[in-house]
């Protein structure tokens, strides 16, 4: 009888939205598979909980290790006790306002923190055994330089998160070219899901309207409505980032939609899976967002939530992905926000917390 050997895999940010949903992926693919979290004062596990099991039981194929990427010699204990044949390095301080807040701290754990896990494999001799992956961003193409954006368009990051990032992509690159390591980047557009952190905006917005529905929130303060991502759901795209450490050459790869949403468009359509209709009075710092049927302010902007450099249109061009990888995206974008509402509804109305 043949027997098949488990592949294993060591996913960095395992307790993010994305490492959750790629946990979850993997084990039903049978690896086993390995993760690192940080040490916390109080839970940061909610999104994995569902994936553990007792280690005391036979068959666990999924495993935590404490670590953090700003530790070097603690990846490379963590990298050769697992001996993974795939590494997704999906943690980061992934948030771009607080980037700019924390430039130090981001050019480290998401800059250097790659390099570390890089370097982990290549002191361990693990160049051609460990497939790496690196969670590259749209964000690195920042300022506009052409639309839609694919994996040749030039790179103008508008954030010290961008920068590190910007780092993190080329030190990938140079790794596969210098060491013939199997190194790749997926430049994923943004994408969300019920999990998604509370502070980015489409959160904010689905949180928001069902605190605003439940009579526990009166109003919602945004900052640039203009803005214009790619959404897609989170789901979808660590389905992606699988897919591309299955090939059988490295390379980069832009996950996205193919369509480009304003932020007040996912204001307006999340407020009417309540039921509520949204009309727009006034412009720039004094735009709000009215209740049609009564009256009632729901949205202010508050400049607070303006960057000191803003990317004003993310749009992806996901064509190579569909030829290549065989990947596009399944979720549209009114499902993503339906499925996300009715989460924070269904939460705020079982918890009575948003
Ligand atoms: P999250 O912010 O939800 O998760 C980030 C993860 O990284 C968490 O597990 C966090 O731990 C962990 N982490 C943060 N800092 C460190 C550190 N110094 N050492 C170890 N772990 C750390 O991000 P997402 O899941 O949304 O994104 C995953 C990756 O993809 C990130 O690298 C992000 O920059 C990138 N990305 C995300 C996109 C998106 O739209 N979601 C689009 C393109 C790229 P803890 O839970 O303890 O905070
Ligand atoms: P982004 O996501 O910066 O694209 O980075 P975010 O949801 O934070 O912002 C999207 C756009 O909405 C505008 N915006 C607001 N944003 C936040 N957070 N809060 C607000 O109140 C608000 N009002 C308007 C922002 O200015 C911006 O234009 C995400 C992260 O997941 C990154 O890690 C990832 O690399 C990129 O997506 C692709």
């Amino acid at each position: 009888m043949e027997h098949v050997l488990t592949k294993v895999a060591l996913i960095t940010g395992v307790t993010g939205q994305d490492g959750a949903y790629l946990a979850e992926l993997l084990l039903s693919k049978g690896y086993t598979v390995h993760g690192i979290k940080r040490r916390s004062s109080s839970f940061n596990t909610e999104r994995i909980e569902h994936l553990y099991r007792d280690i005391h039981e036979a068959d666990v194929r999924f495993k935590m290790h404490y670590g953090d990427l700003t530790d070097a010699t603690n990846l490379i204990r963590i990298v050769q006790e697992v001996q993974p044949d795939e590494i997704y390095n999906l943690a980061a301080q992934s948030h771009v306002q607080v980037s700019f807040e924390t430039p130090e701290y981001t050019a480290n754990s998401d800059g250097l923190g790659t390099l570390r896990l890089l370097e982990a494999i290549r002191i361990l001799g693990l160049e051609k055994k460990t497939r790496f992956y690196q969670a590259s961003t749209s964000e690195l193409y920042g300022k506009v330089q052409e639309t839609p954006q694919k994996e040749t368009t030039p790179f103008y990051p508008r954030s010290p998160y961008a920068a590190a990032k910007l780092y993190a992509y080329w030190i990938t690159v140079n790794y596969r070219e210098a060491y013939g390591m199997h190194a790749s980047n997926g430049i994923l557009f943004n994408h969300e899901g019920p999990t998604r952190g509370e502070t980015f905006v489409t959160r904010k917005i689905t949180r928001a309207v069902a605190a605003i529905e439940t009579g526990q929130q009166s109003k919602l303060y945004l900052g640039n409505l203009d803005a214009k991502r790619d959404w897609g759901h989170a789901r979808d795209y660590v389905e992606g980032m699988w897919r591309i450490l299955q090939q059988d050459q490295a390379d980069d790869y832009v996950l996205a939609t193919g369509e480009t949403h304003e932020v007040r468009e996912f204001v307006q359509l999340a407020f009417e899976h309540v039921g509520r209709s949204i009309v727009w009075e006034g412009e720039g710092v004094n735009e709000k967002g009215i209740d049609s049927r009564t009256g009632t302010v729901l949205v202010e902007v508050d400049p607070r939530y303006f960057r000191p450099t803003e990317v004003d249109l993310l749009l992806g061009d996901p064509t190579k992905a569909r030829e290549k990888l065989g990947w596009h995206h399944r979720t549209t974008f009114p499902d993503l926000v339906r499925e996300m509402v009715e989460s924070d509804l269904k939460r705020i109305r079982e918890t009575g917390r948003a």
